[in-house]
């Protein structure tokens, strides 16, 4: 057995869980990188290693049936429930007692952009980043409601560096840097197929980013959850980098949240068609909720409809989540974890050859099946909904221009402007409006092939 000053207990515990094949150049390396090695080394888990790579696969809950959600209101008692819970929301939202929370691990390398996908340019005349149209959006709500929103921002460790250097570079889009809190997420070793330890250089293990999922223990280790008491927050608006069109302070969504006394809430969408590629929510055996990824669902089920002919699994997963502080205190300070999930990906390992191996990732959603209450609220698609994945097809830069436009067109529509049929494009600044209500009545465009609505018009 090799020996290190300082990291005998180290080496001991890589030779008894029988991983000693990463010292395979040992002998080559300077004492510094020998050093990196183990302080990769001491920091993983091997216990939790052993466990992951036997119980390789997705968490299983059992059977399970469509979950309830309040649906879109239409009779006049359901709008008023609504105009009810609108009402409450904008009390917190002008107490202080909301922040906005990003998950923004994720790099553009699905849309051929090499970078922090929240760099990405989304706005379709005027190029803004999918960053600064969420950062203007919290900007404007806090300008609305008269207070300022935090913004917790998650990254990986592969984009924190960028990610904080856009954000200096943009002065953080109007917001006060002293309410911008960004910082990365964890990470945790992939497995080779013999469920071994993959090395990334000599002297380097290969880790992934550990999943949306560990956000939750990201947002207590970082310090995030402590900010947030000493702030007086108490509800956690969650959403993802890759859509353009989430509404983070919504006042509707919040007060549903805060009547039931929920733990978690979700924004739920009726699937466009039944393979689309987002998650469904599911209510299990034990009345517990939660979301079935879409690769983990059966055909079968996928396809079944109900008896008029609709899909049964219809409520689609946009990944909007408002936490309750609290409940994030609660479960991340107690034994109960998320489970991590298995993919078997080609992961590019030290010597130049692409491998075969397991990543793990958590996924944020599991948390739904540990609360006690629980709000789904259905949402239109077309007013929240335009994520951005794909370099092509769905899901694509090319499908969120045109929902964005169409959006925005919707809401110059309500208002009685007038768009001339020149105008190939709309695109409306979330500091210029941040819904129909903000847009004067029978505003005049110009007649312009692409209409840029800013603060003032351009
Ligand atoms: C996610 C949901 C899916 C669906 C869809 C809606 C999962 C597993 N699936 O699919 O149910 O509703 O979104 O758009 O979530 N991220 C991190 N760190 C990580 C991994 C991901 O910050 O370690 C972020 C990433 O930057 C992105 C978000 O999480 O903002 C979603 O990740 P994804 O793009 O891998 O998930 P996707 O599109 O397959």
């Amino acid at each position: 057995m090799i020996s290190f000053r300082g990291y005998d207990d180290v080496i001991k515990r890589v030779y008894d869980n029988n991983q000693e094949h990463v010292f395979a150049s040992w002998d080559r390396l300077g004492p510094g990188q020998r050093e990196s090695l183990l302080k990769d080394l001491a920091d993983v888990d091997f216990g939790l290693m052993k466990k992951l790579f036997t119980a390789a696969g997705a968490p299983s809950h059992g059977s399970y049936r469509p979950a309830p959600f309040i649906p879109l209101p239409k009779t006049p008692a359901e709008h008023e429930k609504f105009r009810k819970a609108a009402a409450l929301g904008e009390e917190l939202i002008r107490g202080g007692k909301i922040a906005a929370f990003i998950v923004a691990g994720g790099q553009g390398s699905r849309l051929g952009y090499e970078g922090p996908k929240g760099k990405f340019p989304v706005g379709p005349v005027s190029g803004k980043t999918l960053f600064r149209l969420h950062g203007e959006k919290i900007l404007a709500s806090g300008r609305r409601y008269g207070v300022a929103i935090p913004w917790f921002v998650m990254t990986s460790h592969a984009n924190h560096r960028e990610t904080v250097e856009y954000f200096e570079s943009e002065k953080y889009f109007g917001l006060d840097p002293r309410d911008v809190f960004v910082f990365p997420q964890n990470m945790i070793p992939s497995l080779d197929e013999k469920g071994r330890l993959i090395l990334e250089s000599e002297c380097g293990v290969f880790k992934n980013p550990d999943g949306h999922g560990g956000s939750l223990s990201a947002l207590r280790t970082s310090g995030a959850l402590d900010e947030m008491k000493s702030r007086g927050i108490t509800v956690i608006s969650y959403f993802q980098v890759d859509n353009p069109l989430v509404k983070i302070i919504d006042p509707v969504f919040i007060g549903f949240h805060r009547d039931a006394g929920a733990d978690i809430s979700s924004k739920a969408l009726r699937k466009a068609y039944a393979e689309e590629k987002v998650g469904v929510f599911v209510q299990y055996a034990d009345n517990t909720l939660g979301i079935v990824e879409y690769s983990d669902m059966p055909q079968e089920k996928i396809n079944e409809r109900d008896p008029g002919g609709e899909l049964l699994y219809s409520s689609g997963n946009p990944a909007i989540h408002l936490f309750g502080r609290e409940f994030i205190e609660r479960i991340t300070s107690s034994d109960l974890s998320l489970p991590y999930h298995t993919a078997k990906k080609k992961i590019a390992a030290h010597g130049g050859g692409e491998i075969t191996g397991y990543k793990f990732e958590k996924f944020v959603f599991d948390a739904l099946s540990m609360t006690d209450r629980n709000v789904i609220l259905e949402v239109l698609r077309e007013e929240e909904f335009a994520p951005v994945k794909n370099a092509s097809g769905a899901d694509s830069l090319e499908t969120c221009i045109k929902l964005m436009d169409g959006l925005h067109r919707q809401w110059l529509g309500a208002r009685g402007a007038k768009i001339s049929p020149k105008t190939r494009i709309v695109e409306i600044s979330p500091l210029y409006a941040l819904g129909a209500d903000d847009i004067p009545a029978g505003l005049a465009l110009p007649e312009r092939e692409s209409v840029l609505l800013e603060a003032e018009v351009r």
